[in-house]
């Protein structure tokens, strides 16, 4: 896959904030720390999208 364009849409907390625009989701789960934030910066080709903490094991 190959990703082209990558936008932060919102951090939604509420149910009422969920984008409404009918584009697929995906789900990924794992404990803090562990690489989701990088993961996704990796899938979309960008450096910092996703913001990730400076050191392993720092929040
Ligand atoms: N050694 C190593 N460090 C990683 C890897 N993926 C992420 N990290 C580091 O682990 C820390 C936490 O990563 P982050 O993506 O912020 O984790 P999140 O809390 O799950 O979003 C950061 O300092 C990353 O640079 C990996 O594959 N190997
Ligand atoms: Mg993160």
């Amino acid at each position: 896959m190959i990703v082209k364009e990558a936008k932060f849409e919102i951090s939604a907390v509420t149910k009422k904030q969920y984008p409404t625009k009918g584009l697929p989701e995906i789900v990924l789960a794992g404990k803090s720390n562990v690489g989701k934030s990088s993961f996704i910066n990796t899938l979309v080709n960008r450096k910092n999208l996703a913001r990730t903490s400076s050191e392993p094991r720092k929040n």
